[in-house]
């Protein structure tokens, strides 16, 4: 805990280091109000532009160096004519004035929330160099008290990961290789202001990119730092018969974000325990749902068969989506891969930065709702704001579809039984809650900091089990850089209350018997849905999920074509983005 001089200090910092110019404050009724009065189903679901991560100019693919630069966009006003100058703001509904943002884009002019749909190909490897090109001051606020980058010289700090992607130590975005503006500063793991992407990975489900900068993934994502990503094989894939081509193969980012009067993104700048943290809240959940940057859009689809990457990029929502006439999804993949076979479903509960890749036959206009309680699973049920997220509207006229929904998918090296792992190890996620409010102060894995020495140390090539126990009241969605895994079984803790004590006060799931708190334990079943190789799993509270690490490339069985050792390695973290900024985010050290 910090002390009150301490404290003092910290709070200069937040307006000095920080850098960030708190807005005056705004009440829950204005953020509802404002959402509510946005009229559902206005603006058209845009198709972000495209960034291609090869060249066809010599008749066959070649990789390419791309540059996407990260912009803050704004409307800029003409003070004495009273007017906007240029327009380049983010519009996020017909009614609301215009949002500034900060955005990755190929130029300025061209940057988009979400960022440009990033087009790889299987097998040719992209170099990407990231440019930061942020103001000084950043428009959200966050908190110096959570571990985070402070640069000496101002700026907003940020750094980019690959989600799902197998890709080396040094391009994968670690959390302290940070950089401000023009690389003014850079962090203490910085090494390259260029990423090798080397798409060694299949394709299916979708990648996406998005910052995660030390204790500022949450503010820095909220301000629009994201993007999609899509692997594509035309050799293996056109055979499967898929809906394809832009109109009809689509991705969907989904993120909640709550508005102010005047269009600015709202993020509340008190902390529910602001002794401890200024201004860190738990989660964040917005007061309105957008899709690709527009809330509660519409798209005009034809009557056949659509495929949809649909990717979670809010802080905290998990999205329960189903279609409101009853049509059911087909799921061909998740995150980053096909499932053995198409499963039909009529409920996707989408965990944050969690995606799945499926296919909707049309048959006419319908609503997408959402009913996952907030913060997922006990929290409040959906209102009937967010619980829309958007419309298809059906054009009736018939059309031809030579698309089809394969029987078969292409498939990975099998999950194997749990005793093949070469090791198992025990991850315990932990809340810390402040006595007199009860309000959570920070989250843990296994009790240690995130600068903490590295505790994960697998072996390249190696298949582990973790049994991964949630001592906490919420889901957290679990994500691994750079390994494949699966859930395979989910057991309620039995007498869960004594088994945390015990945890609590020894930190040591073999000294708290945990195999006598599973044994007899109501197992959970684990969606066809979610049974393939994936990068988010979802740890329900009060359970205990056996989940099967794969440190392979899950394609062929075969090891990584680089060096998946090097400095400063991976990390692990939950994927709720609050959560992971305070601080349940740990070293993931591979080893040879
Ligand atoms: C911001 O957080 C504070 C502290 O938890 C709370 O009292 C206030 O209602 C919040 N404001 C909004 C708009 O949610
Ligand atoms: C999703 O919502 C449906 C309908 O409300 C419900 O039956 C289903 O259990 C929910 N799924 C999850 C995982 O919460
Ligand atoms: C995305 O996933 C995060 C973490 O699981 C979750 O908090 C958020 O609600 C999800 N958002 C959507 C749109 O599913
Ligand atoms: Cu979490």
């Amino acid at each position: 805990m910090v002390a009150r001089a301490e404290l003092v200090v910290l709070l200069l910092m937040a307006g000095v280091a920080a850098g960030f110019r708190p807005a005056p404050p705004v009440s829950e009724e204005t953020l509802e109000k404002v959402a509510g009065s946005l009229e559902m189903y206005v603006d058209e679901l845009p198709e972000m532009p495209k960034a291609y991560g090869y060249s066809l100019k010599y008749g066959r693919p070649t990789p390419v160096h791309l540059t996407i630069g990260m912009y803050q966009k704004m409307v800029m006003l003409d003070k004495l004519k009273k007017k906007s100058l240029y327009m380049r703001a983010q519009k996020f509904h017909r009614d609301l004035p215009a949002t500034t943002v900060f955005v990755y884009g190929t130029s300025a002019a061209t940057a988009t929330f979400p960022g440009p749909t990033i087009e790889a190909l299987q097998g040719v490897p992209l170099w990407v160099t990231w440019q930061n090109h942020l103001p000084a001051r950043h428009i959200l606020p966050w908190d110096p008290t959570v571990p985070t980058a402070i640069p000496k010289h101002g700026g907003v700090p940020t750094v980019v990961h690959l989600h799902g992607g197998v890709h080396p130590p040094q391009s994968d975005g670690n959390a302290n290789a940070w950089f401000t503006a023009n690389f003014r500063e850079t962090g203490p793991t910085w090494s390259t202001p260029t990423y090798l992407y080397p798409n060694a990975q299949s394709p299916g489900g979708a990648l996406w990119y998005h910052d995660h900068a030390l204790g500022l993934t949450r503010a820095n994502l909220l301000a629009g730092l994201l993007g999609a990503y899509v692997i594509r094989d035309p050799a293996s894939e056109g055979p499967l018969g898929l809906p394809r081509g832009d109109a009809f193969d689509r991705v969907l980012v989904l993120a909640d974000r709550s508005f102010a009067a005047d269009g600015s993104l709202y993020m509340n700048a008190t902390g529910d325990v602001p002794r401890a943290h200024p201004q860190w809240q738990p989660e964040y959940f917005g007061a309105a749902v957008t899709v690709n940057g527009k809330a509660w859009p519409f798209l005009r689809v034809k009557r056949r068969r659509y495929r949809f990457r649909v990717i979670n990029a809010s802080n905290a929502r998990y999205f329960n989506l189903s279609l409101a006439n009853g049509l059911p999804f087909h799921v061909v993949g998740s995150d980053a891969s096909y499932l053995p076979k198409p499963v039909v479903v009529s409920h996707l509960l989408v965990a944050v930065a969690e995606s799945f890749d499926v296919v909707v036959d049309f048959g006419e206009s319908t609503e997408v709702v959402n009913t996952a309680p907030y913060p997922y699973p006990d929290g409040d049920a959906p209102n009937e704001l967010n619980g829309k997220v958007m419309k298809f509207i059906v054009d009736p006229s018939n059309t031809c579809d030579d698309s089809r929904i394969p029987a078969r998918l292409p498939e990975y090296v099998r999950v194997g039984d749990e005793d093949e792992a070469a090791k198992k190890r025990y991850i315990v996620m932990y809340e810390y809650d402040d006595p007199a409010t009860d309000n959570p102060t920070h989250l843990y894995i296994n009790g240690r900091r995130p600068d903490d020495p590295a505790t994960e140390t697998p072996r390249v090539g190696s298949t582990e089990t973790w049994q991964v126990i949630n001592l906490t009241p919420d889901n957290h969605p679990l994500h691994l850089h750079l390994a494949a895994f699966q859930a395979v079984r989910v057991v309620e803790l039995v007498d869960a209350d004594e088994f945390k004590r015990c945890m609590t006060r020894v930190n040591d799931a073999v000294k708290c018997h945990v195999e006598r708190h599973v044994a007899g334990g109501k197992e959970v079943e684990v969606p066809e849905h979610e049974r393939t190789w994936k990068n988010v799993v979802k740890v329900a509270p009060g359970t205990v999920t056996t989940v099967v690490v794969k440190f392979v490339m899950v394609e062929t069985g075969g090891v990584y074509p680089f060096d998946a050792t090097a400095e400063p390695g991976y990390v692990y973290h939950c994927h709720i983005l609050d959560h992971e900024d305070n601080a349940m985010i740990r070293p993931l050290k591979l080893i040879k």
